[in-house]
């Protein structure tokens, strides 16, 4: 069900996606942290987080939100965005 309204909000939005590097990510705690922060958002639709890697991969709609305002979300769950 959830791959079926993703994949809907995928064709019919202009999405864009991009990897943030994150800093300070250690544990399952972190990655919902960081996750709840930004799925929340309206205009993001999809948050992955690789905790080994310290990335977040972000879908979104431009038109709703942009990689500033994800990058202050992050910030203010305690993490540093370095790129
Ligand atoms: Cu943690």
């Amino acid at each position: 069900m959830i791959d079926i309204l993703n994949s809907y909000k995928e064709r019919s939005l202009p999405m864009k996606e991009v990897t943030l590097k994150v800093q300070g990510m250690t544990c399952g705690h972190c990655v919902s942290s960081v996750k709840g922060a930004l799925d929340v958002v309206d205009g993001i639709s999809d948050v992955e987080v690789k905790l080994e890697e310290g990335t977040v991969h972000v879908k979104y709609d431009e038109s709703k939100v942009n990689v500033d305002q994800m990058k202050s979300l992050i910030d203010d769950q305690g993490y540093d965005v370095v790129a």
